[in-house]
């Protein structure tokens, strides 16, 4: 049996109380259960107060055979921002922007490097998706012609090959359109004109989508995390832009950062990042 658990953020106290109420022990400092698996479906950090109190729960329980953690956006970048490429160049810019998302797992990463380091390996050995026999994983979107893609660069658990992490972070190489798919979403562009503000109120022309829709809808129907769903317009979305679900195998996604009662997305989706951080964060 499986437990599968949301985006955490770097808030170790709530999960660790996750974990007590899911009846794991810490036995020898490593949270487990005797008959139950937990997965996690990544963005372990970043935002949140308890960043390497977090890792360090995940990471042992993983060594020890207890949870299966993918990667999240948030682990991707970590290790983009941590690699440099031929000419020495980080993968991931050291922009303003960039380090403030990252800054208070860098902070940690600046009093502990050795820490810091094999943190970084363990992110990198981190499979992007599962697919168990009766179940399947991924960070935001299941895309088969994202995967397929995926499938050329990594290893038969879906890890990255260790040299393809450039590649992974080559704006318009097809391995990072995928892996944009896979661990942001699908996202499509607004018709010309049409923008909004996101929830940092930056104004945003691209939306993030509820992909697994199958028929049409109009761009306020088809947006996820738009705070005022107003802002879009009531225009059809064209079909060719809906990339849908085969539900074959029921789907588990984390990164919407939803609000309100926890409920399924669709008959064979449910989204477990039901906001520990507070938005906007
Ligand atoms: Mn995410």
């Amino acid at each position: 049996m499986y437990d599968i658990i949301g985006d955490i953020h770097g808030h170790a106290d709530e999960l660790e109380l996750l974990l007590a109420k899911l009846d794991y022990q810490r036995i020898d400092g490593v949270w487990q259960h005797a008959e139950r698996t937990l997965i996690s479906v990544g963005d372990l950090i970043d935002r949140g107060p308890q960043q390497k109190r977090t890792v360090d729960i995940l990471k042992s329980m993983a060594e020890h055979g207890a949870a299966h953690v993918i990667q999240g956006n948030h682990e991707f970048n970590a290790v983009a921002f941590a690699t440099v490429d031929e000419q020495g160049e980080p993968l991931r810019p050291h922009t303003k922007k960039n380090q403030e998302q990252h800054q208070k797992f860098l902070l940690v990463a600046q009093s502990d490097p050795a820490w810091y380091q094999q943190t970084i390996e363990w992110f990198k050995s981190l499979p992007i998706l599962l697919e168990l026999a009766d179940f399947r994983v991924v960070h935001a979107c299941w895309h088969p012609e994202s995967i397929a893609v995926l499938k050329q660069y990594a290893n038969d658990n879906f890890v990255l090959h260790e040299d393809a992490w450039i590649a992974a972070n080559q704006d318009g190489h097809p391995l990072y359109t995928a892996l944009e798919v896979l661990m942001k979403g699908w996202e499509i562009q607004l018709p010309d004109g049409c923008s909004f503000l996101d929830f940092a109120n930056h104004p945003r022309n691209k939306i993030r989508t509820r992909w697994w829709l199958q028929h049409a809808a109009d761009y306020q129907q088809f947006a996820i995390s738009v705070p005022d769903i107003t802002m879009l317009p009531k225009k059809q979305v064209d079909n060719k832009l809906m990339v849908g679900y085969d539900n074959n195998k029921p789907l588990f996604i984390g990164h919407y950062w939803l609000e309100g009662i926890p409920c399924c997305l669709s008959e064979h989706i449910a989204c477990l990042d039901w906001s520990v951080t507070e938005r906007g964060l």
